[in-house]
């Protein structure tokens, strides 16, 4: 058994034990602790609980590794090994009850910061559905015992595209204009909420597409593997590895057509 595979076994772990703390929260009755870069981008008490569970387990376990989190910040590696953890993605869905939330978990050797680090283990988990991604390097994308792959080449009708729009108000002209710029290679669009279930429904073959602006680590850190494993291709603009500018996910002729689109 591979090293990235026994990572994969305890984030899977780790995941589902924060994915059904995360619905048992949900189902109590959801309170908004504060508001954080702009009063539409909120943090609940149950992220912050989650969060604290799936850092002492991976501490309890790995106490040499990294942490990089969205609610608690930075936990230096002495391992080389660093866990980059969104423990509720599609944040908003969850306050407002949309059953479109994942926990999703990454773990990645080397420098914490995206297009440095390779990623060796990644899982999205939406407790709502129970459906759990998972994927390690070299090992394939997984649903289950389905090996996912992503849809190349995409129908004559279009491609189906999913992207999101920041929560600050002054960045969404830019979105829409570029979402403007993008309409003619898409038979239509969704916009679910939730960054690391749009990466997985491109790993999946259930979005031919994803594309976003302003993502954090935390939101594409496994997503992003389970494209590439996958058989898609990940990246930012212009050949740029993936990060704040930009996250652009497909197979690989639609994503050289979304690239070569998406200039800025
Ligand atoms: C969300 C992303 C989503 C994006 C939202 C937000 P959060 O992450 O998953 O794709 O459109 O603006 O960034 O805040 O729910 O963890």
């Amino acid at each position: 058994m591979t090293a990235s595979h026994d990572l994969l076994e305890l984030a899977v772990d780790i995941a589902r034990e924060a994915g059904e703390l995360a619905a048992r929260r949900r189902e109590a009755g959801v309170s908004i602790a504060a508001t954080k870069s702009a009063i539409a981008d909120i943090v609940t008490e149950a992220d912050r609980e989650v969060e604290d569970l799936i850092r002492r387990r991976i501490a309890d376990a790995r106490p040499d590794d990294g942490f990089l989190g969205e609610e608690s910040g930075a936990g230096e590696s002495r391992s080389g090994i660093t866990w980059v953890v969104d423990p509720i993605d599609g944040t908003v869905n969850y306050a407002y009850g949309i059953p479109a939330y994942a926990v999703s978990i990454a773990v990645v050797e080397g420098p914490p910061e995206p297009g440095e680090w390779t990623a060796l283990a990644g899982v999205v988990f939406n407790p709502v559905s129970g459906e759990l991604f998972r994927a390690s390097r070299g090992e394939g994308a997984w649903l289950g015992d389905r090996r996912l792959a992503v849809n190349d080449p995409v129908s004559a009708a279009g491609a189906l595209l999913a992207t999101g729009f920041g929560y600050d108000p002054a960045t969404h002209a830019g979105d829409l204009a570029r979402l403007a710029k993008v309409m003619p290679l898409a038979r239509d669009i969704r916009r679910m909420g939730a960054a690391s279930l749009d990466l997985a429904s491109v790993a999946a073959g259930r979005l031919d597409g994803y594309f976003e602006r302003g993502l954090h680590p935390w939101d594409h850190a496994a997503g992003a593997l389970l494209v590439q494993e996958a058989d898609g291709l990940v990246g930012g603009i212009g050949g740029a590895p993936v990060g704040r500018a930009m996250t652009i996910a497909a197979g690989p002729d639609l994503f050289a057509r979304l690239v070569s689109v998406i200039r800025e």
